[in-house]
């Protein structure tokens, strides 16, 4: 079967014709992943048909108290023979689905991709890819289609995944369908002080010592101070207990510093795997190349990629040389 493109009323349709549905998002989740996920597994059930949840793993702190509904971390790929309809909301490519389940990508397999990102490699039987600046503005158009009226979870929901992809309404993709679409969660009830407080207004004092000390210690300012490079020592990740699985923020730091104009943070996810988050200040010098030029995507000012075996010294001295092609 041939994969195909929909649009939005189809995969309205798609999912009123489902009963028992699976919903799945990225590995490592952020806040539009678990928004657009968790919010339309509870405008689902709202719906009348049963939507079960599955997450990779627990979600980070400051997401946790939103989601109001249950999920599962654990799937076994013959389970999904149960369901009806695969949604898989906010990811990219195929490569981010099938990993962390073992589960295999077949024609067979009746999945539903509503998704956000540009690299989306329409890895789904039906595909949904539309611009916008979180998944989640895309979800809570299919969901209003489906339910009417938007439980207030769900709302909450999907404005974490609006406020977080946005980074507050401060990124450059923030765009007036954006802010109407959280206008209107507000006006049911969204819990927007909750969300901003947790994700832009709570730092524990460790977090706060550990940016100083990546700031003093461990950011390396190239091409005229134009690029910075942030290397993160396991060490330090340990001293101050930080958990990388949210990092909401972090990368930021480095790019409000006056003159840079992108942002490369390094760290090891797990042993031998090297994380690089990139962002970009000057739309003329996205980061997106330079992700996929390492095998990882993302959007043109905020990527990353995971790069087996990585040698942090290495790929600093490539983005280096990314860097400079840029500007000649
Ligand atoms: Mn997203």
């Amino acid at each position: 079967m041939k994969n195909s493109r929909i649009d939005i009323d189809r995969a309205v349709e798609l999912l009123r014709d489902a009963r028992h549905i699976a919903v799945f998002t990225h590995e490592n989740p952020d806040g539009d992943a678990i928004g657009s996920a968790a919010g339309m597994t509870a405008a689902l059930n709202a719906s009348g048909r049963k939507a079960e949840l599955f997450l990779t793993a627990i979600p980070p702190e400051s997401y946790r108290r939103f989601v109001g509904v249950a999920y599962r971390t654990e799937l076994a790929p013959e389970e999904l023979i149960g369901f009806d309809l695969i949604l898989q909301l906010d990811t990219a490519t195929e490569k981010r689905i099938a990993a962390p389940y073992g589960v295999k990508l077949d024609d067979t397999l009746p999945l539903l991709a509503v998704d956000h990102h540009p690299d989306n490699t329409e890895y789904g039987r039906w595909n949904l890819v539309a611009e916008s600046a979180a998944t989640s503005v895309i979800a809570l158009e299919i969901a209003e289609k489906l339910v009417g009226t938007i439980p207030v979870e769900a709302a909450t929901l999907f404005l974490l995944g609006i406020v977080t992809d946005s980074g507050g309404f401060r990124f450059d993709n923030t765009d007036p369908a954006c802010l109407r679409a959280a206008a209107g969660l507000i006006e049911l009830n969204a819990d927007y002080r909750g969300i901003v407080d947790a994700v832009f207004f709570t730092r524990s004092l460790d977090r706060l010592k550990f940016e100083a000390e990546l700031l003093s210690d461990c950011l390396d300012l190239r091409c005229g101070g134009k690029l910075a490079i942030v290397t993160i020592p396991p060490a330090l990740i340990a001293k101050y207990h930080i958990d990388m699985s949210s990092t909401e923020g972090l990368v930021d730091v480095f790019r409000s510093i006056k003159g840079v104009e992108t942002v490369a943070m390094l760290y090891y996810r797990n042993v031998g795997l090297l994380k690089v988050s990139l962002r970009a200040r000057n739309p003329l010098r996205p980061v997106g190349p330079i992700a996929r030029s390492f095998g990882g995507g993302g959007h043109e000012m905020a990527a990353g990629c995971l790069i087996e075996n990585g040698d942090p010294i290495a790929v600093a001295k490539n983005i280096t040389d990314l860097f400079e092609g840029n500007h000649k």
